[in-house]
C-alpha cells in the first residue's frame, strides 16, 4: 500500500496485514444475539479519538501510541461511535484526512464473564473503513482490510490476564485506498514545490460518493460458551403446500456435541424439529416469505432455533441461537425473475448509507425513516450501492419483505491495474466474507460483485469469470450479476451474468438537455443488449440531479421539472418491454449524498428523489404514483 510519505515501516505493516487476510474464512458470523446462554454489552457511544497528523502519518506506530492511555500520548477529542469522523468537527484537516486515526475507549466487564472459564468473549466491529488493526490492552487482536463488513476477535484469555483493570480497547483505522483496495484509489505526491509545499498529497478515487471513514458500526462485546454454535447456513425451498429448509449447523469446540433444531412459526407455535448437524425441516402449510405489495402479507418469517449441548471430559456446555427464516425460492430465465415461481418485477431505488453529520455512521432513526419513506413510495427493492449495508437493515428487509440486490465494493474498477492478481484475491475475499454474512437472509436475492468496472479492458474476462464462477460457488441459490454502464462494457464479463443491470443517464451526461433523445436511446441499448446476452435486464440506475426549489419550465436540467420529465420520458420506455425481458427499474437515487467536491458537484450529489434531510422533491410524487400502479396493475398485491 502506498500511504502518505516515506514509511517503509507501515509499507511493510500493510503487506502483511494485506497478506494476512488473503487466507480462507474459518469460522461464522453469525450477527451477535442475546439468549439464555449468550450476553452482548455495546460499546457505542463517546471514544477518545486522535488523527496522526504527522508527515508519514507514522506516529502512531512509530510511538507505540496502543501501549498506553491515547490521552498520555497527545490532545485527543472525543469521537462519537458509531459514525464517520470526516463531518463532527468544524476542521476541514479532518475532514478531509488520509491516513491513519486512533480511537480508544476503556470498558469494564462483567466479573462473571473473566471468572467463569467457560465463556467465551468476543470483540466485535461492525464495521470500520477503511483498514483496522485493534489492540485490547496493548496486545494486538486482529486487524481487518475493507469497510462495511464486520470483524471481531475472541479476546477472552486476554481479559483474564489481568482481570482487576478495566479492559482499553484500541483501535486504528486508515482510509487510504490503493490500486489493491476495494474500492480502488491512488495517492498522488505533487512534487511541483511552486505550487505546492513539501509532501502535499491527494487520495484519487474513480467513484462518486464521499470516502466516509472512521467506525461506522457498532463495536460489541459478546460471548457466547466456550463451545458454541458458530455457523448456521439455511437454504430453503416449497412444492404446493409443503416447505423444505435444509440447514447445516457447526460447532466450535467440543466433542459429544448434541444438536436439536426446532422451527416456530411467527407466534411461536411449534412446527418442526431435527437433529444433528445438517438436515432437513418439513413445513405443512407453509407460509412463503413475499416481497411487499407482491402479496397481503409479506416478509413472513419462521424462527429457527438451534439449541446445543456438549459434554466435554470435563463440563458441559449449553448454547441456543435463533435465526429467523424465510422460505422462499429465486430462479430466472431468460426474460423473467421469480420469486416464489412468480414474475417479480424491481419497483425500487439505489441508496447510499449517508446523513449530515454522521457521514456512513449507523443511525436507527434515519434507518426507520428511509423504511417508512421507501414503504410511502411503494417500493419493493432496493440495491446497496456500492458497498454492503449494515445487517440491522437486512434484518429490516426481511421483515418488511423489501427484496435486496446485495453489492460488495466493487466500485470504480477503472484502472488497468486493479485487475491484477493482488486486486482480485481480495476482491474474492470481500465475496466470502459477503456471503458469509448475508447467505441466510431472505431478502437478499441477487449478488452484485461490482459496479461500472472498466469491463471492457482485456484482463477483465479472467477477473469476472473468477469472480462470478466464486460467488456461484459460495451459493448456488443466488444468481450473480454485476452493474454496467455502457454497451462496451459487459463485452468481457456479460456472458456470466445471470441478469443485466444497465446503469444509463441519457440527455444527462450525454446529449445535455435534449430529453427527445431518450426514448429512442433508451430502447435501442435495450435492444441491443437483450439481443447480445438473452438475459433480463433491469435499469439499475437512472436520473437526474435536481435542486430543491429550483424551477423552470419548459423543463432545464438541474431544476424539479427536468427530473421529473427525464424520469418520464424513461418510465414511458419501460413500459414498452414490461412484459418482454423488462424486470425493474431503480431509481438514482433515493435521496441526495455527499461526495468530494467538483465542479460536477453542488454539495454532492443531486440525483435524490429526496434531499439529504430526506424531504421529497417532486419527483417523489411522480415516482409514488407510478410505483404504486405498477404494484397493482400487475394484480401481483392478491395473494397467490
Ligand atoms: C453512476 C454511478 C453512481 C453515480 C452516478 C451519478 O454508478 O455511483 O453517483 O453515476 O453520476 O454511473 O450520479
Amino acid at each position: 500500500m502506498s500511504v502518505p510519505g516515506s514509511f517503509s515501516v507501515l509499507r511493510v505493516l500493510w503487506l502483511l496485514s494485506v497478506f494476512g487476510t488473503v487466507l480462507p474464512l474459518d469460522g461464522g458470523m453469525l450477527f451477535p444475539q442475546e439468549s439464555s446462554f449468550r450476553e452482548v454489552k455495546e460499546l457505542n457511544g463517546l471514544w477518545d479519538f486522535r488523527a496522526d497528523g504527522s508527515p508519514n502519518r507514522n506516529e502512531g506506530f512509530e510511538k507505540a501510541w496502543h501501549k498506553r492511555r491515547l490521552a498520555e500520548t497527545g490532545p485527543v477529542i472525543e469521537m462519537p461511535v458509531p459514525a464517520s469522523y470526516n463531518d463532527i468537527t468544524q476542521d476541514p484537516t479532518l475532514r478531509d484526512f488520509i491516513g491513519w486515526v486512533w480511537y480508544e475507549r476503556e470498558v469494564f466487564v462483567p466479573a462473571r464473564w473473566i471468572s467463569d472459564e467457560g465463556t467465551r468473549v468476543v470483540l466485535r466491529v461492525g464495521s470500520a473503513h477503511y483498514y483496522s488493526i485493534v489492540w485490547v490492552n496493548g496486545e494486538k487482536v486482529t486487524e481487518h482490510e475493507g469497510g462495511h463488513l464486520p470483524f471481531e476477535a475472541e479476546i477472552s484469555s486476554l481479559i483474564r490476564k489481568e482481570p482487576t483493570k478495566p479492559c482499553r480497547i484500541t483501535i486504528a483505522v486508515n482510509n487510504t485506498l490503493t490500486l489493491e483496495t476495494l474500492p480502488p484509489g491512488t495517492i498522488q505526491y505533487m512534487n511541483d514545490s511552486s505550487r505546492y509545499p513539501d509532501g502535499f498529497f491527494v487520495q484519487n478515487i474513480d467513484f462518486d460518493f464521499f470516502n466516509y471513514a472512521g467506525i461506522h458500526r457498532s463495536v460489541l462485546l459478546y460471548t457466547t460458551p466456550k463451545v458454541h454454535v458458530d455457523d448456521i447456513s439455511v437454504e430453503t425451498n416449497f412444492m404446493d403446500n409443503t416447505g423444505l429448509v435444509r440447514y447445516k449447523v457447526s460447532v466450535q469446540g467440543g466433542f459429544n456435541n448434541t444438536l436439536n433444531i426446532t422451527l416456530m412459526d411467527k407466534d411461536g407455535h411449534f412446527v418442526a424439529s431435527s437433529n444433528g448437524s445438517s438436515g432437513g425441516l418439513k413445513v405443512v402449510d407453509v407460509k412463503l416469505w413475499w416481497p411487499y405489495l407482491m402479496h397481503e402479507n409479506p416478509g413472513y418469517l419462521y424462527s429457527m432455533k438451534v439449541h446445543l449441548i456438549a459434554v466435554s471430559e470435563t463440563s458441559t456446555y449449553e448454547d441456543e441461537y435463533t435465526l429467523p427464516v424465510g422460505i422462499r425460492t429465486i430462479n430466472v430465465t431468460n426474460t423473467q425473475f421469480l420469486i416464489n415461481n412468480k414474475p417479480f418485477y424491481f419497483h425500487g431505488v439505489n441508496k447510499h448509507e449517508d446523513s449530515d453529520i454522521r457521514g456512513r455512521g449507523f443511525d436507527w432513526p434515519l434507518i426507520v425513516k428511509d423504511f417508512n419513506l421507501m414503504k410511502w413510495l411503494g417500493v419493493n427493492s432496493f440495491r446497496t450501492s456500492h458497498y454492503p449495508y449494515a445487517e440491522e437493515i437486512l434484518q429490516m428487509c426481511d421483515r418488511h419483505g423489501i427484496v435486496v440486490i446485495d453489492e460488495c465494493p466493487g466500485v470504480g474498477i477503472k484502472d488497468i491495474r486493479s485487475f491484477r492478481n493482488a486486486s482480485l484475491s481480495h476482491h474474492l475475499v470481500v465475496m466470502d466474507e459477503l456471503v458469509r454474512r448475508d447467505k441466510n437472509h431472505p431478502s437478499v436475492v441477487m449478488w452484485s460483485v461490482a459496479n461500472e468496472p472498466a469491463s471492457e479492458m482485456p484482463p477483465a474476462e479472467f477477473y469476472f469469470k473468477t469472480l462470478i464462477e466464486h460467488t456461484k460457488a459460495l451459493d448456488q441459490t443466488r444468481p450473480v450479476t454485476y452493474v454496467t454502464i455502457a454497451a462496451a462494457d459487459m463485452d468481457k464479463g456479460g456472458p456470466y451474468v445471470d441478469v443485466v443491470c444497465a446503469n444509463s443517464y441519457f440527455a444527462w451526461y450525454f446529449d445535455q438537455g435534449r430529453l427527445d433523445i431518450i426514448p429512442l436511446q433508451l430502447s435501442t441499448h435495450f435492444e441491443n443488449w437483450y439481443r447480445k446476452y438473452q438475459r433480463p435486464i433491469i435499469q439499475s440506475e437512472y436520473g437526474a440531479d435536481a435542486v430543491p426549489g429550483l424551477h423552470m419550465d419548459p423543463p432545464m436540467m438541474f431544476t424539479e421539472e427536468y427530473q421529473n420529465a427525464l424520469l418520464q420520458s424513461y418510465h414511458d420506455v419501460f413500459d414498452q418491454k414490461r412484459n418482454q425481458y423488462f424486470i425493474g427499474e431503480l431509481i438514482w437515487n433515493f435521496a441526495d449524498f455527499m461526495t468530494s467536491q467538483g465542479i460536477y458537484r453542488v454539495v454532492g450529489n443531486k440525483k435524490g428523489i429526496f434531499t439529504r434531510q430526506r424531504q421529497p422533491k417532486a419527483a417523489a410524487f411522480l415516482l409514488r404514483k407510478r410505483y404504486w400502479r405498477l404494484a397493482n396493475e400487475t394484480g401481483r398485491l392478491l395473494p397467490d
